[in-house]
């Protein structure tokens, strides 16, 4: 039977405090509630304790949770491992996080050939590829393991659902305004992405793409390359300062993933470059290269609490390995203090579930969440 999660984070107190929209003026974004306590205690769970060889809790309600991100060294998959064994320990099961040393399929199809052998009961996955990944899953879940993507989707015919951040087709608004916006509406753009291969930035892409061709709005922006960092500090540096001496008349580069953001603000910054930056990024490794003056390369970023994405593929898993739903839309459960969840139909034919919107961070409130992820 599932323990009541009784203690209220109050991460569902910031996510209630920023359920603002993206694509609007700072001050539309309500001012998070953000204090020292509702920072997450990351002494109580530290995904890197929590690797295979030593599970993060014993016992308790008997199941074991694995958790597969995209690859080791990255802070945001780090805040996502450490959301899903919070609240896999509170329900008392067993977590188990696996960080690949590279963002790739093949480096996950080992994992999961482990974790089969290890027998656990649910898989959720970031997925380095949306189809390379399906034969190793099928045997998985043919071994009884129910599996769900997290974060970066994998095909329908590979998972029961996907536990995604936030609409696919609104965070690629929300990017694409923003560009619109910084660039003033005309010129030059590229788009600094992970790797070339990730689910969920080229679905983000694709959503940009469509809806720049969808306007006549911003028929006056020219995107001229997605170049691909691979979620490396070093690689998106490179690719970086390619951009840069590439594109001369170069006004914004956008990108979708906190590596590549984190790099290109430092490049861009360090250079006083006039390019503007904008993506997804994490405050706490953002804060210095946000600001509206020359000194600083990014106005205003978007993200949603990677913390919770974690939570949230908890409790779908175990929802999932409970049969308290099969990950067909309409199927609705309590995933602990985030509340009520309900599976809807995903834009690629599966299912998902839905974090909520994506959060913007600008001057007016980056100070507030630079020490909360
Ligand atoms: C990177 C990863 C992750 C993505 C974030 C925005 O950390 O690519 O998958 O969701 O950026």
């Amino acid at each position: 039977m599932k323990k009541k999660v009784m203690s209220v984070l109050l991460s569902t107190v910031m996510t209630a405090a920023l359920l603002a929209g993206c694509g609007g003026a700072a001050e539309e974004t309500a001012a998070p509630e953000a204090t020292e306590e509702a920072a997450p205690a990351e002494e109580e769970a530290p995904a890197a304790e929590a690797e295979e060889e030593a599970p993060a809790s014993e016992g308790g309600n008997g199941g074991t949770y694995a958790i597969i991100v995209k690859s080791a060294g990255n802070p945001y998959n780090e805040k996502e491992a450490e959301g899903f064994v919070q609240a896999i320990e509170e329900i008392g099961g067993t977590a188990i996080v696996q960080q690949p040393e590279t963002a790739t399929a093949d480096a996950q199809i080992s994992v999961i050939q482990s974790l089969i052998s290890q027998g656990v009961d649910s898989i959720a996955i970031a997925g380095n590829d949306m189809n390379a990944l399906q034969a190793a899953l099928e045997e998985a879940a043919a071994a009884g393991i129910k599996v769900c993507s997290i974060d970066s989707s994998v095909n329908p015919e590979s998972r029961l659902t996907h536990v995604n951040q936030a609409g696919t087709i609104e965070i690629g608004q929300c990017l694409m305004d923003a560009v619109y916006d910084i660039t003033g509406g005309e010129g030059q753009w590229a788009i600094l992405s992970a790797t070339s291969q990730a689910t969920n930035q080229n679905s983000w892409i694709e959503a940009m793409k469509t809806i720049m061709d969808g306007d006549e709005k911003y028929s006056k922006l020219e995107l001229v390359e997605v170049a691909y960092g691979d979620d490396e500090p070093q690689k998106s540096t490179d690719q970086t300062q390619a951009l840069l001496a590439n594109y001369p008349d170069l006004k914004v580069i956008c990108a979708p993933t906190t590596v590549g953001i984190a790099a290109a603000a430092k490049v861009l910054q360090d250079q006083g470059s006039s390019v503007k930056l904008t993506g997804l990024g994490l405050p706490s490794e953002m804060a210095e290269y946000i600001g509206d003056d020359d000194a600083h390369s990014c106005p205003y970023m978007f993200l949603w609490n990677p913390i919770d994405i974690g939570r949230l593929g908890a409790y779908t898993s175990v929802a999932l390995a409970n049969g308290d739903i099969t990950g067909a839309a309409g199927d609705t459960y309590t995933a602990g203090d985030l509340g009520d969840y309900t599976i809807v139909e995903a834009g690629d034919g599966g299912t998902e579930v839905i974090l909520g919107p994506p959060y913007r961070f600008d001057p007016s409130n980056i100070e507030e969440w630079k020490t909360v992820y």
